[in-house]
């Protein structure tokens, strides 16, 4: 019946200013075009999906002349994750779970600021990537607001930052007590002396090559989540992914985390019950051939079935003990 459905909210967020590369302002449609919808609408858990389309934004005017140092674009990053959040609020509130599609990972300051809003900070955040995006302006050797997301939504780090105007909304912060980061290979030696000195929640390669993926998941959660009672923000970067699975992005680091790790681990973040909120970030269709897109979108779409509980397992059919042997 309806009432076991499980309710979602699709957003799709065309943003590339994050990052110098293009095409990632194509991942929406990419990852729609490759079936998402249809896709999702074949799994065993019954989902109502509400498909809000794409955010719009304009740049205000007395934000257009506006130069921030070291951050590319600043005022359209400013711009857009504003109506990201109203959008991702918006979602959370109406009782479903916020999948957003990206477009690059700075929209993960409007989503994770949607979903603060929408439970009075009640949340804890997975940041699975390669990288821990946890660049300030000062820190910073591109300029990428991509490599800043973590940063800017750190109230530990609100002093090391700039006034940056146009960016009232973005408040309260979180604290880096409540992310962990999972997946990493690719950290800057300013984000390496943040991690250590604040004792932020950093699992990388190298702990799940150790440990497992299982028991990695179950550690972060325990560190994040202690009770189990926080809605879980996740917000996966398609670059967490090793390169071979996920060719199209434009910032991909070998040695990364199988599809099954990552499948494995969406699984267990459906089990909790308790995920509000989904990034699936960085996918880039103007990278690599059209089997690598293909590879990339198809690994974006299991992702994203596992977070909303289709079981690799099968189901048997309801009411139905025997064969229909002729
Ligand atoms: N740490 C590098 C920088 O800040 O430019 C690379 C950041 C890549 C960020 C990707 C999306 O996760
Ligand atoms: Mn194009
Ligand atoms: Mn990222
Ligand atoms: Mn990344």
């Amino acid at each position: 019946s309806a009432s076991d459905a499980l309710k979602v909210g699709i957003l799709g967020v065309p943003f590339d200013k994050g990052q110098a590369k293009k095409g990632v302002g194509h991942g929406p449609a990419a990852i729609r075009k490759a079936g998402l919808l249809e896709r999702l609408s074949d799994i065993e858990q019954k989902l109502d999906i509400k498909d809000y389309g794409d955010v719009n934004y304009e740049v205000p005017q007395q934000l257009k002349d506006l130069d921030i140092p070291n951050i590319k674009s600043y005022a359209d990053i400013a711009s857009c994750n504003y109506q990201v959040s109203k959008k991702v609020q918006e979602i959370i509130e109406s009782g479903r779970i916020c999948v957003t599609l990206g477009g690059d990972h700075s929209l993960g300051l409007g989503t994770v600021d949607g979903h603060i809003k929408a439970k009075d900070e009640n949340l804890c955040v997975l940041w699975i990537d390669a990288h821990p995006d946890l660049n300030t302006n000062k820190t910073s050797t591109s300029g990428n607001a991509h490599g800043m997301p973590s940063a800017l939504l750190a109230k530990e780090l609100s002093d090391y930052w700039p006034y940056l105007p146009g960016m009232d909304w973005q408040k309260p912060v979180i604290s880096l007590r409540n992310i962990a980061y999972i997946g990493l290979r690719s950290v800057d030696s300013y984000e390496r002396l943040i991690i250590d000195k604040l004792g932020i929640n950093a699992f990388g390669m190298e702990d799940i090559e150790i440990h497992g993926i299982n028991t990695i998941v179950e550690l972060a959660l325990n560190r994040i989540d202690p009770v189990g009672e926080r809605s879980i923000h996740v917000s996966f970067d398609i670059d967490s992914l090793d390169s071979l699975e996920a060719p199209s992005t434009g910032t991909s680091v070998r040695g990364g985390m199988t599809l099954r790790e990552g499948i494995h681990l969406m699984e267990l973040i459906y089990r909790t019950g308790r995920l509000a909120a989904l990034d699936l970030v960085e996918v880039n269709p103007n990278i690599g051939t059209e089997q690598d897109v293909n590879r990339t979108t198809d690994a974006a779409i299991h992702i994203i079935m596992a977070a909303l509980g289709h079981s690799r397992r099968g189901i048997r059919p309801r009411n139905v003990n025997t064969l229909p042997l002729q």
